[in-house]
């Protein structure tokens, strides 16, 4: 593949979304927000941390693979696991005790917005978008302080008998808590010595620890729900933050309820306008009962868009009852992109959907269900402008406007990603899924559905890696959208 036409793709790419953007009305975006407590880990901090255990109980922990964070020993075996592997977790934990040790023992670099629905209103109003709808069920006053202030980003109130759109600053829920998670970013290389192992972490990437306070519901105010219209026009919806739900609440409600709430919201967004797309961004979902709940009952048949990343495609699989499959994708990793594929492709099936993304480390995949309205040139195209989204974050770590993101063109792409795809375009060949042609410009003709991949941008030294694939996914979704709405403005 020629790195050069790709480089100049992605420029062209990136000029046509931004002239599509302006055609979007708006976007929905709900429901997680939270406060991210950032911490990048040095070799002092890591040495101090282990220092503070027993290193065979670390050891004796990691081999218990805890999900859930009840103790600081907990947390040490979940870091170790991660920084091993490279590979992002979020792991919950109920109590505040350990906000306390950490904050005591470790402590953070600074504070910033979190929470992929809190991160993707920030940037899509950043990028100009005409109107952005953030809802938080449990906005804050301290957490309305994270939210950019610009006139296109509202959230609803509830004023009397009505629901009116205000900047989320005016808007907040008096008395209201807020919730801070602490992510721990770590850098490619370290080296660890733990209870007589040792290993160099092999890529950047963050563990987070996910604060689950008693009042948090993933839900819609009733109020809201029932004048959901005051929200229009809106084009799409942006959902995240269902791995919030637990299997039981103290008050004696289940997963099961708020699942149902979960599902109206959606369907009664797509009754007020027919041409709605929902995209739900997929993240990391510790509890098996709630990742397949999530899968089968909120995304199947309900949502049109899917994203998430390769460890996610792989837990994805897993619920579903593809373990094998799970099992290559995980096992190879980034190499494993024919696995990755196949897995995708699954979802695509399995979830009756229209549209699965994955991102990875130097290639995004796009599956898309045949008779998608959009040609395979306008959907790498908008692969292509979050490619430069995610370029231009990890770059400096924010995105602030057009201009910062653009910024992201200057990334080289990834030439690891380049070369997962020549291996891939030697199995989608050899098999007759395409032609060496068509492969080269990221296109494939399935039986059953088309798919689009490109190799990214791939920063060397990134500022951090949190929120990176929430700008991806809702890059790309917001471009697809935007020029959905240019063809029908045309016609
Ligand atoms: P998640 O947050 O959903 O795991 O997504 C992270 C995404 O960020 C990865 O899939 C990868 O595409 C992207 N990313 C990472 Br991690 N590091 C990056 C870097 N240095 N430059 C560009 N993209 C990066
Ligand atoms: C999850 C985490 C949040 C983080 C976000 C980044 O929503 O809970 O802390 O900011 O992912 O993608």
């Amino acid at each position: 593949m020629d790195i050069q036409e790709w480089e100049q793709r992605h420029t062209d790419a990136f000029y046509n979304v931004k002239g599509a953007l302006p055609y979007l009305e708006g976007m929905f975006v709900a429901y997680n927000s939270n406060i991210d407590a950032i911490k990048h880990l040095t070799d002092k901090d890591l040495s101090k941390l282990i220092g503070l255990f027993n290193e065979a109980e670390i050891q004796a922990r990691v081999e218990t693979y805890p999900r859930e964070i009840k103790e600081p020993l907990d947390f040490a075996a979940r870091l170790l696991i991660s920084m091993r592997e490279g590979k992002a977790a979020e792991i919950p934990t109920y109590t505040s005790d350990i906000h306390e040790w950490l904050k005591e023992n470790l402590g953070f670099d600074y504070a910033r917005m979190g929470g992929q629905a809190g991160i993707i209103s920030n940037l899509l109003a950043s990028l100009g978008l005409n109107k952005v709808v953030a809802y938080i069920p449990w906005l804050s006053k301290e957490q309305a302080e994270y939210f950019v202030a610009s006139d296109n980003l509202l959230h609803p109130k509830v004023e009397g008998e009505k629901v009116v759109l205000k900047p989320p600053k005016k808007a907040f829920k008096p008395g209201a808590e807020s919730k801070v998670n602490w992510i721990f970013e770590y850098s490619r290389d370290l080296e660890i010595t733990c209870g007589g192992s040792k290993f160099r972490v092999p890529r950047d990437n963050r563990l987070i620890i996910s604060s689950r306070p008693k009042w948090l519901r993933l839900d819609m105010d009733r109020e809201i729900y029932e004048h959901l219209d005051s929200l229009l026009p809106i084009d799409g919806a942006i959902l995240s933050g269902y791995q919030m739900i637990k299997e039981q609440y103290e008050d004696g409600s289940t997963y099961r309820d708020y699942v149902c709430h979960s599902v109206k919201a959606i369907e009664k967004l797509k009754s007020l306008n027919p041409e709605l797309r929902i995209h739900v961004e997929l993240t990391s979902i510790q509890n098996r009962v709630i990742r397949k709940a999530i899968l089968t009952e909120i995304i199947a048949k309900h949502v049109h868009s899917l994203g998430l990343d390769t460890v996610e495609v792989a837990n994805a699989l897993n619920v579903l009852g593809h373990e094998e499959l799970s099992y290559s994708v995980i096992k190879k990793e980034e190499n494993g992109i024919t696995s990755l594929y196949h897995g995708a492709v699954q979802l695509l099936k399995d979830l009756s959907l229209e549209r699965v993304h994955v991102h990875s480390l130097g290639f995004y995949i796009c599956i898309l269900a045949k008779g998608h309205p959009l040609t395979l040139k306008e959907h790498r195209d908008a692969l292509l402008f979050s490619s430069t989204l995610a370029g231009a974050k990890a770059l400096n770590g924010k995105i602030e406007n057009l201009e910062e993101a653009e910024a992201g063109l200057e990334v080289p792409i990834s030439s690891k990603g380049l070369e997962d795809l020549e291996n891939f375009k030697l199995y989608c060949v050899g098999k007759k899924l395409c032609t060496p042609e068509e492969f080269e410009y990221g296109y494939l003709y399935g039986a059953d559905h088309d798919a689009v991949l490109i190799p990214s941008k791939v920063v060397n030294q990134p500022k951090a890696t949190v929120g990176i694939g929430d700008a991806i996914s809702a890059g790309a979704f917001a471009a697809m959208l935007a020029r959905m709405k240019q063809s029908q403005s045309r016609e």
